[in-house]
């Protein structure tokens, strides 16, 4: 029972780590069926045909001070259709994760999407990065981060300042142990270049302090992105659409929550068999036991 306990408590923590991610005013400013709220929805309903079309976008609806601005930004590597798909689940997630708000960001796997009751496009706003790791450890931290520091802060470069990148740009190299590195940045393309370089160095001194023993990292900021990871997480055009339906992780991760669900299910039926047979056994070494053995399993089913 333990042992399912922590199976379920681990399994719903990976699942929590997932975006949806969000920043909300917290000013519980409009009611039901006021002007602003009008706007909000009439906004929100719009962006996903929008997304069918464009990967980055803004607008604004009504007049002050009621006046809703909105903006969203789809990945650059996603097609149409799943950034359309993106901003219709980020489009009712925002009124549902941040009620009331004047002012409100979420990010979702794929995209991200804000709105405000002031305009705030071009204007360049690093309060509340977002830095979020990958769970997965590194076993030699200092070999990555040399490779983080050296790609990364060429490729905010490129992506800032060459005009054919339009503010987005990927590198892959050759990593340890026959291992790629695979980093991708992108802006919101409202920034002047300079802007978008700074947005970007602060994303890369985030993920530098907050990551540093992990496999992979990535920052949510309000008009940027950057993101590398082991394995190429971008140019993922053969997703299922049910990864797409959910927005939860990508197609390796859900396997790796699916492969934890059985194995656990599998060693708790084992547990429960001994612990029948072994009844006497002290409890907390009991487990322990377990707890390491699943850790165990797990971490040499997550090897990637
Ligand atoms: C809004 O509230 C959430 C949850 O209570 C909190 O985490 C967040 O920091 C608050 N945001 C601001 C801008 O104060
Ligand atoms: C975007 O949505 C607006 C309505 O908010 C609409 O008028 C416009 O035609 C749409 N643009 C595209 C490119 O779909
Ligand atoms: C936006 O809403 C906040 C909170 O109600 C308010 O303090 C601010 O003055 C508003 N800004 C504009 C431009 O209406
Ligand atoms: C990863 O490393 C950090 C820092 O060394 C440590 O706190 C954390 O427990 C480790 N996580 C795992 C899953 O081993
Ligand atoms: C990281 O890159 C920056 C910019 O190129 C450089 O100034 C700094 O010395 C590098 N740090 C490390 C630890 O390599
Ligand atoms: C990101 O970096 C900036 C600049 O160093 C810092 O002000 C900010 O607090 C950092 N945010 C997080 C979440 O680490
Ligand atoms: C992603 O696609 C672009 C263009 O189709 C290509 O240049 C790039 O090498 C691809 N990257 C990966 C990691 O497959
Ligand atoms: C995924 O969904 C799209 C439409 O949303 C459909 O055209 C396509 O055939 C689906 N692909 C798979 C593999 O089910
Ligand atoms: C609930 C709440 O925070 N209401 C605020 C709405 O905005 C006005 C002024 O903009 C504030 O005075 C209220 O406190
Ligand atoms: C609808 C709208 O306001 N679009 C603007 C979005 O931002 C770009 C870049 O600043 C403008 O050129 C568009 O007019």
């Amino acid at each position: 029972m333990l042992l399912l306990y922590f199976s379920i408590a681990s399994i719903l923590h990976l699942a929590y780590a997932d975006p949806p991610n969000r920043l909300c005013s917290n000013n519980s400013n409009y009611t039901d069926n006021s002007p602003f709220q009008n706007n909000l929805e009439t906004v929100m309903s719009s962006l996903s045909s929008n997304a069918s079309v464009s990967k980055i976008f803004n607008t604004s609806t009504g007049i002050d001070p009621d006046r809703v601005y909105a903006q969203y930004m789809c990945l650059n590597y996603v097609t149409s259709e799943r950034c359309s798909a993106c901003i219709a689940v980020a489009s009712q997630d925002i009124r549902q994760l941040c009620p009331g708000d004047k002012e409100a960001v979420v990010w979702e796997e794929l995209c991200q999407l804000r709105y405000s009751n002031q305009s705030f496009l071009g204007s360049l706003d690093v309060s509340g990065n977002i830095p979020q790791y990958n769970a997965k450890n590194i076993s030699n931290p200092e070999d990555l981060s040399l490779v983080v520091n050296n790609t990364l802060s060429g490729l905010i470069k490129k992506a800032a300042f060459d005009p054919s990148a339009n503010m987005y740009a990927t590198e892959e190299r050759p990593f340890t142990n026959g291992d790629s590195f695979f980093s991708l940045v992108q802006c919101s393309t409202d920034l002047s270049p300079s802007d978008c370089y700074k947005c970007l160095e602060v994303a890369i001194k985030n993920v530098t302090t907050c990551c540093k023993s992990s496999r992979g990292a990535r920052v949510f900021s309000r008009s940027c992105y950057l993101r590398y990871e082991l394995y190429a997480f971008y140019n993922s055009t053969t997703e299922s659409n049910q990864t797409m339906v959910t927005g939860k992780g990508n197609k390796s991760e859900i396997w790796i929550i699916t492969i934890s669900t059985v194995a656990s299910t599998l060693l708790a039926v084992a547990i429960l068999g001994s612990f029948a047979m072994k009844i006497r056994m002290r409890k907390c070494k009991k487990e322990k036991t377990s707890e390491a053995a699943q850790i165990t399993l797990r971490s040499t089913l997550e090897k990637k």
